[in-house]
């Protein structure tokens, strides 16, 4: 069964301008639970002592999820993160040729020896303890080092190898640059080692293809998806927690593995705290994506809305609706005049036209009309001060 790690806390508070003080970290863990995502990591508590206090407080808040910090390969900070009390630790180190060569100056031998002594010490500490260990920048990384690191870290005690397209490099059905190749490859370089770990991917949205190259290690039978609310983090961020869901339903993750319908507030507190609108046409959790405009889509969606839906916008517990403008016609006013209650006066040709021709004139300006609280307004106007053609 595909596992979902939510990293809101720890990648998508490196968007910059984006900090949740303790409590609002601890309210986001409770709703992430509760929608049923696997594994939170909340952050680095090297970084400051508030995410500190933060994971502390969440490692106690008594939730379903494995609660995680992050980790730079040194034992100094794995030693922080596990006097937060979390029962998850990922600690990042790459093994890429120009990493090893240009920053860490070392040689994979000695970037090896210290990723062993570091889990091991964590294993030491703590045996129950979940660890993972990333290769940070595994796509650009020679395969022969990932397999090596990758080994040796579990033989040293990780349970978890997560291959992270760092600079969203990777791309789908590439030979040796896809996320399929990498699970694949792993799983079975491992296999033949008689090791078994679980695999898990961490994919950046640089070129667009983050949720891509998740579903592409889905397919290659990846364990853990990591993803963040509205996919925040570094530079153009990761996955989309609401449209991996969405899309692994899709692909036949059974639906009641997620309570769907905490996402819309989640999304908006997410949103209301980190000072990001959503945009209005972002799949899934936009104001706009399940809003019918035009009047050709408006005339078929009153008749069913599948015509122009292929998602059933109830599963996560929200309704479609209606925009009125420019590009509305007849059908669009009659509906948005039921949805008001005045049904009875949109059998009324000569006023619809009316409505519809003061609806265009809004339009113009640039205005939106907002059915619940305009839309009676004009109807009223015109229904009272009927005018003639
Ligand atoms: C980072 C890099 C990282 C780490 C992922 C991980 C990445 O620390 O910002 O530790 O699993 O994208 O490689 O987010
Ligand atoms: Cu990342």
């Amino acid at each position: 069964m595909i596992r979902i790690l939510d990293s809101t806390l720890r990648e998508g508070e490196q968007t910059p301008g984006v900090y949740f003080s303790p409590d609002k970290k601890l309210y986001i863990a409770q709703m992430l639970d509760q929608i049923g995502v696997d594994i939170i990591e909340v952050g680095n508590p090297a970084v400051d002592n508030e995410i500190a206090l933060a994971i502390q407080q969440i490692a106690h808040a008594g939730l379903k999820a494995k609660i995680g910090a992050h980790s730079l390969c040194r034992i100094d900070n794995v030693q922080k993160a596990l006097d937060c009390g979390v029962n998850f630790l990922g600690i990042f180190f790459s093994v890429s040729q120009k990493r090893l060569e240009n920053d860490y100056n070392i040689c994979l031998n000695q970037a090896i020896e210290k990723i062993v002594e570091v889990i091991s010490y964590a294993k030491l500490q703590q045996p129950d303890l979940l660890i993972r260990y990333t290769l940070e920048d595994t796509v650009r990384s020679p395969i022969e080092n990932v397999i090596d690191a990758a080994s040796a870290a579990v033989k040293a005690g990780a349970n978890i190898i997560s291959i992270a397209d760092t600079t969203g490099y990777a791309t789908p059905f590439h030979p040796y640059r896809s996320i399929y190749f990498h699970v694949q490859t792993l799983k079975a370089e491992l296999g033949n080692l008689g090791l078994f770990p679980q695999i898990e991917v961490h994919c950046h949205n640089d070129k667009g293809l983050a949720l891509a190259n998740a579903l592409d290690a889905y397919r290659a039978g990846a364990d853990i998806i990591d993803v963040a609310i509205m996919g925040l983090g570094e530079r153009a961020g990761v996955v989309d927690l609401a449209e991996l869901l969405i899309n692994l339903i899709d692909m036949g993750e059974e639906e009641k593995l997620w309570q769907l319908t905490y996402l819309s507030n989640l999304y908006n507190f997410v949103s209301e705290n980190s000072h990001i609108p959503i945009p209005p046409h972002q799949p899934i959790t936009g104001k706009n994506a399940f809003t019918h405009y035009a009047g050709v889509h408006v005339k078929a969606i009153a008749k069913d809305e599948r015509l122009y839906q292929s998602l059933d916008p109830e599963i996560l517990g929200v309704k479609s609706n209606l925009a009125l403008g420019m590009q509305s016609g007849f059908a669009a006013i009659e509906l948005a005049m039921k949805k008001i209650g005045k049904e009875e006066l949109a059998k009324d040709k000569n006023l619809l036209a009316q409505i519809l021709q003061e609806v265009k004139e809004i339009a113009k300006r640039g205005t939106s009309i907002d059915i619940e609280k305009e839309l009676p307004y004009i109807v009223d106007r015109y229904y009272k001060n009927p005018t003639t053609n």
